[in-house]
């Protein structure tokens, strides 16, 4: 059984999204920020870095969505959700990978950073410009590179694909415009059924 820590809405909904597209059984434990769950000495000793999303399976505690997200594709994935490995296709989803996290996630987690997740003396609310002006940009390259094929890959979606989903989610909570075919494919990734299930799920864990 896998244990997820999270909160419903953040990144660890990549990650119960994807265990649901898994299909493997996993139990989720709610970090509730306000209650200061993140800061608790044995969560530290989870994720020094207070943050989520954290699994655990078995012996291995894992941090960082992408790592997680990986790891449980290619333990669970039954060869379905990565390209085989020194492919063409692999290097492509690999740069997939690392775009949505550096140049797409990136400003928008500044701007998130700088509204509301910093202390207050840490913010600077000017950087938010620069971090539009970024993401606007990134977004624009991701629109032209998107292919016409239902997914990145191909006809068969990839880890790369939820990361992205979701990423395009988060610039929607976050008000940002989005490209019509990104915003297009957000909403069909979105409607999987796998994504509500995880929605479902750890919003019940939450209330
Ligand atoms: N690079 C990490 C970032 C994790 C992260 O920043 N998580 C946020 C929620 S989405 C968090 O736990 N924030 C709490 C805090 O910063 O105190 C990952 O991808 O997992």
């Amino acid at each position: 059984m896998i244990e997820l820590y999270g909160t419903p809405r953040s990144r660890a909904l990549r990650i119960s999204w994807l265990l649901e597209e898994l299909g493997i059984p996993w139990e989720f434990h709610y970090i509730d920020f306000a209650r200061g769950d993140n800061r608790t000495e044995s969560f530290l000793a989870l994720n020094p870095c207070g943050k989520v999303p954290v699994i655990r399976d078995g012996e291995l505690v894992l941090t960082e969505s992408a790592a997680i997200m990986m790891y449980l594709a290619e333990k669970y994935g039954a060869g379905q959700w990565l390209p085989d490995a020194g492919t063409a296709a692999a290097a492509r989803h690999y740069q997939w990978l690392s775009y949505i996290i550096t140049e797409l996630e990136q400003p928008l987690w500044t701007m998130g950073k700088h509204k509301f997740a910093l202390p207050e003396a840490q913010r600077v609310p000017a950087v938010r410009t620069t971090a539009v002006w970024e993401f606007d940009k990134a977004a624009a390259i991701a629109e032209d590179w998107l292919p016409d094929s239902p997914f990145l890959l191909g006809e068969q979606i990839q880890v790369a694909d939820i990361l992205l989903a979701h990423t395009l989610l988060w610039a929607t909570v976050f008000e940002q415009d989005i490209p019509p075919k990104l915003a297009a494919y957000r909403d069909r990734l979105s409607a999987r059924p796998a994504m509500k299930k995880a929605l479902d799920k750890t919003s019940a864990s939450a209330q």
